[in-house]
């Protein structure tokens, strides 16, 4: 038993520049645990609410002081004298006090740094890493399972929402997938992110930088970035699938509209048929790892077509599509729509919600990737979460902006702990 004495929190930006926030968690053997929320730019539709101020003379409106009232205030009373290192009544607590199905009375950034604060502090009062703390509370959901180190998957260009007047993708990712370790994995992306930025200035192709630290390029296609991240592949001393794939993430709910895609490889608007007729011939061309939501979220037919193209030798991911929520997820596995899986707390506002959606996903035989967001801040929660629950991927970014390199350099510096006591 640890119990919460106090719950606070703090105003902090984002690396974006836009507000949110900081929990911090203590109990009464003076263990303390803080985590913050991180927030995206391409929301599902299904995700549960961020509560912004709203005060435009503030920070556009973005301000995240009502939530933060929140946790100073109701969460703090609800909260106080519970067990923390019982995670699941403390999340079910706040469920409860919110009482709406997206956590918008509360917030879900409040909910999601209270919760994530809460299994730190607990770690802490235990004298035990994060993510063994986390792989016994995810034992209560899925009791066989062991820790295991997850591969990178590298957001090396930024398209979509992420990059302004960019290509229509949103991440075009290289999984380094093919080394015994996880230092060899990233390293081996950071040498294609090298190379491949030269490949792109030999051609006199212009280099900005996205939300996710990648590089924004405005190409002719989107296949064009993919063919230039195969060259820069081919240019290394890996070997091209074997050692490192591409992935990609369309998040096609950005480009979708009244039925129809419109991409700039093809001069017309796709049918969900013809969408996902595109997406398969470059899965065979490409040998793509996996496509993350290649379809509209509510894009049923297009999700169902493009599984029994790509018979599951290029993973189907779902992420605005599943929204790391149970109930969405059980449709998903009816239907026979993904067969992987992106998870994010804060599209569901606890940990204790997305153990329960990442349990189900791996009866399922689901490939599961914990993902970053674009909003990030420098927590490395996720880096923990991935191994605890072995995770297959974690996706965090290029390696070159300090809030994505902190998720790659916690992995590392697990991964060493779990050599020296011979777990990896
Ligand atoms: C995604 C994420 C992270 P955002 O779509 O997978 O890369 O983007 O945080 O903007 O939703
Ligand atoms: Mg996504």
């Amino acid at each position: 038993m640890a119990k919460i004495t106090k719950v606070t929190s703090d105003q902090i930006l984002d690396s974006r520049g836009i507000p949110t926030l900081k929990a911090t968690v203590f109990l009464d053997d003076n263990s303390i645990g803080t985590a913050s929320a991180p927030s995206g730019t391409s929301v599902g539709l299904k995700e549960a609410k961020e509560l912004r101020d709203g005060d435009h003379s503030q920070y556009n409106g973005m301000g995240v002081l009502k939530a933060i009232e929140n946790v100073k205030t109701v969460i703090n009373d609800s909260l106080l004298n519970k067990d923390s290192l019982n995670q699941e009544v403390v999340d079910n607590t706040m469920i409860r006090l919110d009482g709406t199905n997206d956590k918008s009375k509360l917030g879900a950034n409040a909910i999601v740094a209270v919760s994530l604060a809460n299994a730190v502090a607990s770690a802490a009062s235990l004298n035990v890493p994060l993510y063994k703390h986390l792989n016994r509370l995810f034992r209560n959901y899925l009791p066989t399972q062991d820790i295991k180190m997850p591969r990178p998957m590298l957001n090396l260009i930024n398209g979509g929402k992420h990059a302004k007047g960019g290509l229509d993708f949103q991440e075009f990712m290289i999984v380094a997938h093919g080394f015994p370790a996880f230092v060899d994995s990233y390293r081996a992306g950071m040498d294609v992110f090298t190379i491949l930025k030269n490949v792109l200035l030999d051609k006199n192709i212009k280099i900005e930088y996205g939300a996710e630290g990648g590089y924004a390029i405005d190409l002719t296609r989107n296949r064009d970035a993919i063919e230039n991240l195969r060259e820069a592949i081919n240019k290394s001393k890996y070997n091209y699938g074997g050692q490192v794939g591409i992935s990609l993430d369309i998040a096609a709910n950005t480009f979708y509209r009244d039925g129809t895609y419109s991409v700039r490889d093809i001069n017309k608007l796709l049918t969900p048929l013809e969408m996902s007729e595109f997406l398969s011939n470059l899965t065979e061309e490409f040998k793509l790892i996996s496509l993350e939501d290649p379809l509209y979220e509510e894009d049923w037919e297009g999700w169902r077509n493009i599984i029994s193209r790509t018979k599951s030798k290029t993973k189907i991911i779902s992420d605005d599509f599943s929204t790391t929520n149970v109930s969405r997820l059980k449709k998903i596995i009816n239907a026979k729509a993904a067969n992987g899986v992106i998870i994010k707390t804060n599209q569901v506002g606890t940990l204790t919600e997305a153990f329960k959606f990442v349990a189900l996903a791996k009866e399922n035989n689901f490939t599961t990737i914990v993902s970053h967001r674009s909003g990030e801040t420098l927590d490395t929660f996720i880096s923990d979460l991935a191994v605890s629950f072995g995770a297959d991927y974690l996706k965090s970014g290029a390696p070159n902006q300090p809030e994505r390199i902190a998720k790659y350099q916690r992995l590392i510096q697990i991964e060493n702990e779990l050599k020296e006591h011979g777990t990896a």
